[in-house]
């Protein structure tokens, strides 16, 4: 027995593998069946030699066969499955079992003990199995088996369980339909990779049998169509681990194996596929320890890189920490916090936006730029943390002399063919950990200290100080209102962070505006800001409702209430984010969340990837029109979204700063009283 496998003992759902020629016992099973003792296991719907005891059925037809049994038995009882010719065959559906045990059943609770409290769901004929076990889960382990989400389009599903591990750091369970289904999850499984948002997604397969020879065999003309050589292919290079059942008697192994890999840093997508025979096969109920499958654990810095580094960040005449994810771990914010506090002079920029980092209302907030920012190029040490694209060369340089020190739970970007920067040296480390250590030494260190009080490192502290607040006034002045009485995104965000509860949770996809949303969020608080990371458009649909949902289940748990969730958009970007499912959702579930769609008539992110390239291109003087990315006439955003809920959405459109105010009270004030509100906002470009 593996060592970690504790078989349960013998009770309700035994299985026996009788002889196969002793037919005169397994008449006298069948017998016992009619009688309601014992009843066929009807694998194959004729196949009389495979049995299960019901718990207090200790059928004196069996007294000779003692009613306990080992794995292997059970697992050669699925090798020989007698074979049967296919005219006798007539169906291979039976009978369903009251206490049936299969090997999905299994699945769900490895799931709910391994601690995923959500299964996203979109299902096919792939999951009758899977169905069985959730009409019985829910029965019979009320509370203690996972609440299932009907989710009509799989982007969305996967969305969900990514906005859900992005805010509480716990994965959810994503369910799909054979090839077509994880194809449909597109561009979520990109962006949960890139995100590093740990998901576990399941995919059955179409039977591997054809003539009833096992339960789950094919029954649909679509079980020849979706056959497919390597479903996993389909996803696996994006996916932390990918791997297919092969049978029920490992499944619980299987789940806490993919959600290890989930889990363990860089945190990611993972890929679990079965067959339907698999899914169906009855299995001896089990459990494992579950404190066995903690993720792997990532350790600090080596002694020797303390030691460099806090001497470097002491000695720096500009200092600077660029990150993007390390705010991921809501502990690494307050730890940034205090290295800048004894770093004084210390600026922290944030090229990634996928996390809030480090709190816009201390003075050595950059705020977020995509890798183009003046203080990239007059750093003289740069420390690197939990970073993508720290700075993109074309456009933007440290200097040549800059000392740069990298720190990443994934410093060589394993997945990326191209990537490199001048780090002197790099190291595989946990954020939390090498930052404290840094802080330790330079706050242990009595001549670091001596540096870091000289009155050179108070005239920095200073100069980043009166930086700072030129740099609040700027974004300010930047975000009035335009004369005619418009308004751009900066000065819309300016009023969703004054009227909004402060502790909001912002679910940004906001593309060409991105920058102008932060920069007048100013967000404080950890966890308060969740950006996809990565670059398929169409997560924040999904994204703010799995993050809305984790809030209110976490919430609800202390017997708190949960967070109010603000969604904010490119129009663009909304259509991707397929509306109709999400907004059916959110009212099928009672999940409210606001959604502000940035309406600038269409694509403005592909006139600038071309001016970059372009800057004097035909298409740098063509209209909107002529490079097919105006939207033009205007889809009704608030409408696509009423209609999916069943008319159940607040809406508005506006254009006016002067009713800003009034509208986005009304909006704040539907979503606090449990209805989804969608408002369709004119926003002018570049401000
Ligand atoms: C799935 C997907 N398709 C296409 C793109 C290419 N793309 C990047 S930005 C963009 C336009 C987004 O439009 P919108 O949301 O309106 O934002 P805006 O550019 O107007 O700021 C497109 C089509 C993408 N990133 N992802
Ligand atoms: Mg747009």
């Amino acid at each position: 027995m593996p060592p970690l496998l504790r078989a349960t003992p013998p009770r309700a759902s035994n299985v026996i593998r009788l002889p196969r020629h002793n037919h005169a016992l397994q008449r006298r099973c069948v017998a016992s069946a009619a009688a309601g003792n014992i009843y066929p296991r009807g694998e194959t719907g004729i196949s009389s030699s495979v049995i299960k005891l019901r718990p207090a059925a200790a059928s004196p037809a069996l007294s000779g066969l003692g009613n306990s049994f080992t794995l292997q038995q059970q697992a050669r009882q699925l090798s020989s499955t007698p074979s049967i010719s296919a005219q006798t065959l007539l169906t291979t559906t039976t009978a369903t079992p009251p206490n049936m045990y299969t090997t999905s059943f299994a699945f769900f609770e490895a799931l709910w003990d391994a601690g995923v409290t959500h299964c996203f769901v979109n299902l096919g004929s792939d999951h009758p199995s899977i169905i069985e076990a959730m009409v019985k889960g829910a029965r019979e382990k009320k509370d203690r088996f996972p609440r299932i989400i009907t989710c009509p389009n799989e982007m969305v599903a996967m969305s969900m369980a990514d906005g859900y591990a992005r805010l509480t750091g716990k994965p959810q369970c994503v369910i799909v339909h054979v090839d077509v289904g994880t194809q449909g999850l597109g561009a979520a499984v990109h962006n949960a990779s890139a995100g590093r948002a740990p998901i576990l997604v399941f995919a059955g397969l179409s039977p591997f049998t054809q003539e009833g020879e096992m339960r789950g065999s094919r029954t649909e003309y679509i079980h020849w169509i979706q056959d497919v050589p390597d479903q996993k292919q389909i996803v696996g290079q994006y996916c932390r681990y990918a791997a297919e059942l092969k049978t029920g008697h490992n499944v619980k192994q299987m789940v806490n194996r993919a959600l290890q890999f989930a889990t363990s840093a860089p945190q990611g997508p993972v890929y679990l596929c079965g067959a339907r025979e698999v899914m169906e096969m009855d299995i001896v109920p089990y459990e494992i320890r579950q404190e066995m499958w903690k993720p792997v654990e990532l350790g600090g810095l080596p002694q020797g890189a303390v030691r460099d580094i806090a001497a470097a960040l002491a000695g720096a005449k500009a200092a600077l920490l660029i990150t993007a994810y390390a705010g991921r771990d809501h502990r690494v914010v307050p730890a940034l916090v205090e290295l800048a506090d004894t770093v004084k002079g210390l600026r922290v920029l944030d090229t990634g936006g996928s996390d809030m980092c480090f709190p816009a209302d201390h003075p050595g907030w950059l705020g977020l730029r995509f890798g183009n920012e003046e203080a990239i190029r007059n750093a003289d040490v740069i420390v690197v943390l939990d970073c993508d694209v720290p700075w993109i060369p074309t456009q933007c340089k440290p200097r040549a002399d800059a000392k740069i020190f990298h720190i990443d739970v994934d410093p060589l970007k394993q997945v990326m063919p191209l990537f490199y920067i001048d780090a002197i040296a790099r190291f595989r480390a946990d954020a939390l950990t090498s930052v404290e250590q840094v802080t330790g030494q330079l706050k242990s260190d009595e001549t670091l200290q001596a540096q870091l009080a000289s009155e050179e490192s108070e005239e920095r502290a200073k100069a980043v100080q009166a930086a700072f607040e030129e740099r609040i006034k700027a974004i300010a002045d930047k975000a009035q209102p335009l004369a005619d009485g418009g308004f751009g995104t900066g000065h819309l965000s300016s009023k969703l962070r004054e009227l909004c509860p402060k502790d909001t949770i912002w679910a940004v996809e906001a593309v060409t505006n991105t920058v102008f949303v932060h920069d007048n969020l100013q967000p404080t608080i950890p966890g308060q800001w969740i950006n996809c990371g990565g670059g398929g458009l169409g997560w924040s649909g999904g994204g703010a409702l799995g993050i809305k949902l984790a809030s209110d289940h976490e919430a609800k748990a202390r017997g708190e209430k949960g967070k109010f969730v603000v969604q904010i958009v490119g129009d663009g970007t909304f259509l991707f984010s397929v509306p109709g499912s999400v907004y059916w959702i959110a009212k099928r579930y009672n999940i409210p969340v606001l959604t502000i769609v940035l309406n600038n008539k269409g694509w403005n992110a592909p006139r600038k990837s071309l001016l970059l390239v372009h800057p004097d291109g035909l298409g740098s003087k063509a209209t909107n029109e002529e490079i097919n990315i105006s939207f033009d006439p205007a889809p009704d955003y608030a409408g696509i979204a009423k209609a999916a809920a069943g008319g159940d959405v607040h809406t508005a459109r506006v254009d006016k700063a002067a009713d800003l105010d009034e509208v986005l009270r009304k909006a704040i004030e539907a979503v606090q009283g449990g209805q989804s509100a969608v408002l369709d906002c004119k926003v002018e470009l570049g401000c």
